[in-house]
């Protein structure tokens, strides 16, 4: 039994010795030093051996799988020690090569619009407020004077989900939900950005999908002059000081009277040119004071509080602003148009 230990200490040392990988020297250790291996059946052996043996042969056997498994780590650990060599040597790392540059993103061009408008107003004591996008048939369309089947629903082609629910046609709603909501009637000076949705073809002017932000004050004397002079700072500050406005007569079954606002044209200055069709004017968005029913619908007494409406597209206006010929640029995220507009 003696010998036979020793030849398999000299067997599995010489297997050692030649092993050239990790996966190799583990064959082996699981040849020699595993469960089902030779040592461990000597050991099993022991039984039969003389009480004298048996200490002998079992410090032996002992001492042979205490050997092997050395050399096997010893030589693991140089296999390892080779490899990662190797591996330094093949990715060297030239400290000298410039960084490649990370690409930094920047807000979307209609993020950026957004956020000029909502600073401006927040400016003239605006507070911003949200509503939510399926919204229902009563705050589209019934809380803003348009009971069902009257014409003027026709101007906002709806996407429908039930009978009473829709994808908002316009932010108007939330003009009413937040007059809803407010306790004890106090006066209402808001803003509210967000998405609506028309059943509208896509083509350079117009989306299915586009952006409204929606403006509303209401308290007591709140005049036409003073919309005037609120849409008359807005144009001013997003077009430039030396752009005019005009209010022409219009219609919008919430507001009485109802407006749409123009400003003169930057290309030409008022003068006539393709982009304004030769009128010297641009028309930007809609406006009025609010209905004396809408008031009354939402809770507030119209004949001590009177107030005003609007209701723009964002998309237009970046569009008027940067010359941006067609509304899908804004929703194909072609980073060769986005970046144009990403601040430095
Ligand atoms: C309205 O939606 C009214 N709710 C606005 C309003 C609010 C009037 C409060 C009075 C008081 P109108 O349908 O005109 O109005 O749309 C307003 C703006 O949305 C337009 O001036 C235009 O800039 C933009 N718009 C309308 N339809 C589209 C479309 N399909 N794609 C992109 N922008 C659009």
């Amino acid at each position: 039994m003696k010998e036979q230990l020793q030849a398999l200490e000299s067997e599995a040392l010489a297997k050692v010795e030649t092993a050239s990988s990790l996966q190799e020297l583990q064959g082996v250790r699981v040849a020699y030093l595993g469960k089902k291996g030779p040592i461990t059946e000597v050991l099993r052996g022991m039984g039969k051996l003389s009480a004298e043996e048996r200490p002998v042969i079992g410090e032996l056997a002992n001492k042979v799988r205490g050997n092997i498994a050395a050399a096997i780590d010893e030589k693991k650990a140089g296999i390892e020690a080779e490899q990662l060599e190797k591996q330094l040597e093949e990715e060297q790392i030239d400290v000298t090569l410039p960084g490649r540059p990370v690409a930094v993103g920047g807000p979307h061009l209609l993020t950026s619009i957004v956020e000029e408008i909502e600073d401006l107003f927040i400016g003239l004591g605006f507070e911003i407020r949200e509503g939510p996008e399926v919204e229902t048939d009563y705050f589209n369309f019934e809380a803003l004077n348009l009971p069902k089947g009257h014409p003027a629903r026709d101007m906002q082609d709806s996407f429908y989900i039930t009978e009473d629910l829709l994808l908002r046609t316009h932010t108007s709603p939330v003009q009413a939900r937040t007059m809803n909501a407010m306790e004890n009637k106090q006066p209402v000076k808001m803003i509210c950005p967000g998405k609506v949705y028309r059943r509208d073809t896509d083509d350079a002017t117009h989306s299915h999908q586009f952006t409204q932000i929606e403006g509303l004050y209401v308290d007591k004397n709140v005049r036409m002059s003073d919309l005037k002079g609120v849409l008359d700072r807005f144009a001013k500050h997003m077009f430039g000081e030396d752009r005019e406005i005009r209010l022409r007569p219009s219609f919008f079954p919430f507001t009485e009277p109802s407006v749409e606002m123009d400003i003169s044209c930057k290309m030409c200055n008022g003068k006539g040119c393709s982009v304004c069709k030769r009128t010297g004017w641009i028309e930007i968005l809609g406006a009025g004071m609010v209905h004396p029913r809408v008031l009354e619908m939402a809770g507030y007494d119209p004949k001590v509080y009177s107030g005003f409406a609007f209701g723009m597209g964002p998309e237009r206006i970046a569009m008027l602003k940067y010359g941006v010929d067609d509304i899908r640029h804004f929703y194909t995220n072609d980073l060769r148009f986005l970046k144009q507009y990403h601040k430095a």
